[in-house]
């Protein structure tokens, strides 16, 4: 498999998941500007989307969009527990962690990178961003990941997303839970490995 990203974006994520699992895989880096990939060539060609991430699978085929990426990692290695079986209640809420740190967090971020984002939509996307955390959380009291005591991939997801803080420069004092279960995260092993792979580490998340 290849996977298709840019340094500390939001493929960190499957970046993360398919270290996780322990699947091979290279890497392939794309620049956002000029949706050109590092080794020559087209990015639009690979994914017309133009955004990352993408996997290419064994077969060819290329899967695009974040929270598809990770379960498709996830079930390539269900021994790996990083997404519950498929079917059981516990799936369905790993669905629900991934579609709400996409729709509910992710996209909160976006604008607070733009330069040409107007002020008062960063100053909603700021206070959306501190009252989806106050549910983490309140969430995350008692618990090591968000799904118990076992990290799986909206875990992976929810640390790439987060730690975009120390970039945008959004204060994620007020959340103690969440800062340690941040430095949780970032002290695994194939979080480390990814992050640096990615030249990263100096810019982890508090
Ligand atoms: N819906 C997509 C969004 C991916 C996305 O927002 N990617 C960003 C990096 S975090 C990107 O590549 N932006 C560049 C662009 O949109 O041109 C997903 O969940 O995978």
């Amino acid at each position: 498999m290849k996977l298709y990203y840019a340094p500390g974006a939001c493929s960190l994520s499957p970046h993360i998941a398919l270290r996780e699992a322990g699947l091979a895989f290279t890497l392939e880096k794309v620049d956002l500007k000029t949706r050109t990939l590092a080794g020559g060539g087209d990015y639009l060609a690979v994914n017309p989307k133009g955004y990352v991430p993408a996997l290419q699978l064994d077969n060819g085929d290329v899967l695009t969009e974040g929270p598809a990426i990770v379960q498709y990692v996830a079930d390539q290695r269900p021994q790996s527990g990083l997404a519950p079986a498929a079917g059981t209640p516990e799936r369905y809420r790993l669905a629900e962690w991934l579609n709400f740190i996409t729709s509910e967090l992710h996209k909160s971020y976006s604008p607070l990178f733009s330069a040409d984002a107007a002020a008062g939509w960063k100053d909603a996307a700021r206070s959306n961003i501190a009252r989806r955390l106050d549910v983490i959380e309140r969430h995350l009291d008692g618990k090591s990941y968000l799904l118990g005591e076992r990290f799986t991939v909206a875990d992976g997801y929810l640390f790439t997303v987060l730690n975009w803080s120390g970039w945008t420069k959004f204060d994620l004092s007020k959340w103690p839970r969440i800062q340690a279960y941040l430095a949780r995260i970032a002290a695994r092993p194939k979080v480390r490995e990814a992050m640096a792979a990615e030249g990263l580490l100096e810019n982890a998340a508090a």
